[in-house]
């Protein structure tokens, strides 16, 4: 069947008349499908990165309702504030067929989805966004969330993960990165930090988003204001401070994540500020002291991590992020380390900042 064709085995209320790929996400392949006067989201979902879609589906549909009801609790728009499933025909949140998976959503018209970050008030709305998000999912149930990759966030198994890649050298690129591994083993110590103060109950387990880039949160194309958190796949329990770091991870550097010119790479104090502000505004008084403080380690954390994640897949011969190019899990790795280094260097600065916002 075609991308259309597939489309049509959902509950549409206009016809398909076309699709074409859509986005920059990493992971599933996403179309755009065009009716008259009419586009829907269309994803064939990535069922090595997520075995478990009918999990991955019914965590999206329980937290889509929820979500659902608290937008329109608050007077909001469901139809432009939250991700809409369409259901199948047979009235199912995913189709399968012939080993894929498939699931459409509603389009959020009028919206961005932005690669960097173009005005600095588009980043403060997107914290705005997923401090929000953090709190209108706090009642959600979280252990009866699946938890569709099990220690996602884990940075400590992300380390044993990328010492087994180092080991087994599949393509045999590991002599020829041997400074980027050695970035990494200087940084061991850091990779237990977060999920040590979880295990002690030091930090709080949350329901988060765990996803958090720029380009998972569609703002109004006029104001700018925060309309759907997309991308939920990942919505598991976590802690706050994977979600603040991860925006701060992709948001605050200037560049793609596969910029080459790694002297454009750095963290923008400025945009730093501009998220802490609307992240405390959103969702700080449900955020304890020691989160607050580690707020700034996060962005290092999870900057590190996703340096780590894409060395690590470049070593296995890039069998989980998509490529487009064959070294590009490389330059990835490479920005992410540059930006991580240069978190850690700030690291007083941005302490500082949060302090400042902490009322
Ligand atoms: P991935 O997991 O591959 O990143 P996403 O769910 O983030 O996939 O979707 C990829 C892109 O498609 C998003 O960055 C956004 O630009 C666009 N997109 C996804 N869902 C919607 C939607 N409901 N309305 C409008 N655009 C969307
Ligand atoms: C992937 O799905 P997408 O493109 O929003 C990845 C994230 C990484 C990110 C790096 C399920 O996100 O964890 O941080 O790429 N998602 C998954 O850009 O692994
Ligand atoms: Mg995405």
């Amino acid at each position: 069947m075609t991308i259309v064709e597939i489309a049509k085995q959902f509950q549409v209320d206009r016809e398909p008349l076309a699709a074409e790929p859509y986005g920059c996400g990493h992971i599933n392949d996403t179309y755009c499908v065009t009716a008259k006067d009419k586009r829907y989201i269309l994803q064939r979902i990535n069922n090595r990165v997520f075995p478990n879609v009918a999990g991955l589906m019914d965590n999206i549909q329980r937290v889509t309702d929820m979500l659902r009801e608290q937008v329109v609790a608050a007077g909001g728009d469901p139809d432009r504030e939250c991700l809409q499933i369409i259901p199948t025909k047979d009235g199912k949140s995913y189709l399968e067929h012939e080993g894929s998976y498939y699931r459409m959503y509603v389009f959020v018209e009028r919206t961005l989805s932005l690669q960097t970050v173009e005005d600095p008030v588009h980043f403060y709305y997107s914290a705005v966004a997923f401090g929000r998000f953090q709190k209108q999912l706090a009642q959600f149930p979280a252990d009866t969330l699946c938890e569709v990759i099990p220690n996602f966030h884990n940075t400590a198994s992300r380390y044993e993960a990328f010492e087994a890649a180092v080991a087994r050298d599949a393509m045999g690129r590991a002599a020829e990165v041997q400074k980027e591994i050695e970035f990494v083993r200087a940084r061991k110590a850091d990779t237990t930090k977060i999920v040590d103060l979880l295990a002690s109950g030091e930090l709080p387990l949350r329901v988060t988003h765990n996803d958090t880039k720029l380009n998972n949160v569609l703002l109004d194309d006029v104001t700018g204001k925060p309309m759907a958190v997309i991308d939920l796949d990942t919505v598991m329990p976590g802690s706050s401070l994977y979600d603040f770091g991860d925006s701060i991870r992709f948001g605050t550097n200037p560049c793609a994540e596969d910029e080459k010119d790694l002297s454009k790479v750095f963290c923008q104090v400025n945009l730093f500020e501009e998220f802490t502000k609307g992240y405390l505004e959103a969702c700080g008084d449900s955020l304890t002291a020691k989160e607050k403080e580690l707020l700034p380690f996060g962005g290092y954390l999870m900057t590190l991590e996703c340096g780590i994640r894409f060395l690590a897949d470049y070593l296995d011969g890039d069998t989980y992020f998509k490529i487009h190019y064959p070294e590009q899990n490389l330059d990835r790795c490479h920005t992410q380390f540059k930006l991580a280094a240069d978190i850690m260097d700030k690291m007083d600065e941005l302490c500082a900042i949060v302090k400042k916002y902490d009322k």
